[in-house]
């Protein structure tokens, strides 16, 4: 019998409506984060269905399959440290958790700690931080720097048995993580078990109004199952005696959003909530107008990034990749970039380094490739973290190289 290794939805994670239309049809894809060794490159990978569908009821976007998470998560080869700006984000996240919430001697517990980049400043500032953490290469790295990490997915068995062993905790907190659970009121069932009367849960995910402005469409893989807008997220929530209390607009990731969520009634709501919604509300992202106009959109993205990089091969000029990101593969499998174009990827991620993408097989290689090499053109696949790249990059750019960001219309930079 072969394996089950995904299903289709059939109604809205959230509402349950089975009205859900497609929004874009990205084909068949393999998953963004599956790096290939070398040794394996002659073996076909698994591929599946990379469709966004939305719902018709509570304007939820969310992906038509869902690939068991063990296959996902187990082995995972992205390590939020990789990334300096990460790290300085989760930094300053720790700093104003800890202050704002009093959580010095307080249990903390993440989902999805990833190699212990929020763990180890909630650490270093008096918190009981506590990581849960699916991948096990990840889950062991964190236990290697002392960060005390369980490695499991999240549940609300898990959840309960916590509580039970350790006491409630005052912070549970979620980054880029609730975009990747199928079953969220699983997630709300364990944050009822864990957090206490006043507990917190602090969630960021990459926000939809962002994704559909700027035509992130490679932000779409196997690993992000929903996109939130915040009115669906009020509803999950409410539906639970939960509700938003606090929300923030963040750059990070293309945009996203913070989301603060306490039991029903015992915090002070902020107007920003009823702000952002009405906003969400005004500008029609709960109607089906923003979703119809998105797919030509990426059409259109797609045609202007061929045409540029098809216009540097004629000139003879070598292109080479910088950041062997999750998105980065949706990008490059939509768009059909092979090694004939994009010659190596260059990425800070020693897991990721010495493999082939997924689907086009580009060879990864250590950051140092791109100085040592230097391509006349590098394709940023990490252009979330653009600033931060050129700044780095400044000797590459001095020597005329330039970056090419993707999107939502191919440009060169700088
Ligand atoms: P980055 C990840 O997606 C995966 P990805 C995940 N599923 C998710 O939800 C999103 O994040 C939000 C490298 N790099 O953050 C390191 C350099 O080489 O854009 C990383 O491999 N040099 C959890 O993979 C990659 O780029 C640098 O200077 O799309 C960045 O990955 C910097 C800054 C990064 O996420």
């Amino acid at each position: 019998m072969t394996p089950v290794t995904y299903r289709t939805l059939t109604a809205c994670r959230i509402c349950g409506s089975t009205d859900l239309t497609s929004v874009v049809d990205l084909g068949a894809m393999p998953l963004a984060n599956a790096f290939v060794s070398p040794d394996r490159a002659g073996y076909p990978e698994p591929r599946y269905p990379l469709e966004a569908i939305r719902c018709g009821r509570c304007s939820l976007m969310q992906l038509s399959v869902v690939v068991r998470p063990e296959i996902l998560f187990t082995d995972y080869a992205y390590a939020t440290s990789a990334s300096a700006p990460a790290v300085e984000h989760f930094d300053a996240l720790a700093a104003e958790l800890v202050e704002r919430f009093v959580l010095a001697d307080r249990l903390v517990v993440e989902i999805g700690s990833n190699d212990g980049v929020l763990l180890a400043p909630l650490v270093a500032r008096g918190a009981r931080a506590l990581g849960i953490e699916p991948a096990a290469n990840l889950a062991a790295t964190a236990s290697a720097r002392s960060l005390e990490t369980l490695n499991e997915l999240f549940s609300a068995a898990g959840a309960r048995r916590i509580a039970k062993d350790r006491g409630p905790a005052r912070l549970v907190v979620a980054n880029n993580v609730l975009a990747h659970i199928d079953d969220l009121g699983e997630v709300v069932a364990g944050l009822d078990a864990l957090l206490d009367d006043d507990g917190v849960f602090v969630a960021e995910f990459p926000y939809v109004a962002d994704l559909l402005e700027r035509v992130e469409y490679d932000t779409i893989y196997h690993e992000h199952l929903s996109y939130f807008a915040l009115a669906p997220l009020r509803r999950l929530f409410g539906s639970a005696g939960m509700e938003l209390f606090d929300v923030s607009r963040l750059p990070e990731h293309g945009g996203s959003v913070r989301v603060y969520v306490g039991r029903s009634g015992r915090r002070e709501v902020s107007d920003e909530i009823a702000r952002l919604i009405a906003a969400e509300e005004q500008s029609g992202l709960l109607t089906p107008g923003p979703y119809a106009r998105f797919g030509e959109r990426v059409r259109r993205s797609r045609t202007a990034l061929r045409e540029m990089l098809a216009g540097l091969r004629e000139r003879g000029a070598r292109v080479a990749g910088l950041g062997a990101t999750a998105k980065g593969n949706t990008l490059l499998n939509y768009c059909g970039i092979r090694p004939d174009t994009v010659v190596f990827i260059a990425d800070s991620t020693p897991q990721k380094q010495g493999r082939l993408t997924p689907g086009m097989r580009i060879p990864v290689r250590p950051e140092g490739a791109i100085m040592a090499e230097r391509p006349q053109y590098t394709l940023l696949l990490a252009w979330n973290y653009a600033d931060a790249i050129l700044e780095k990059f400044a000797p590459y750019i001095a020597e005329g190289g330039r970056f090419i960001h993707p999107v939502p219309i191919a440009r060169v930079l700088p």
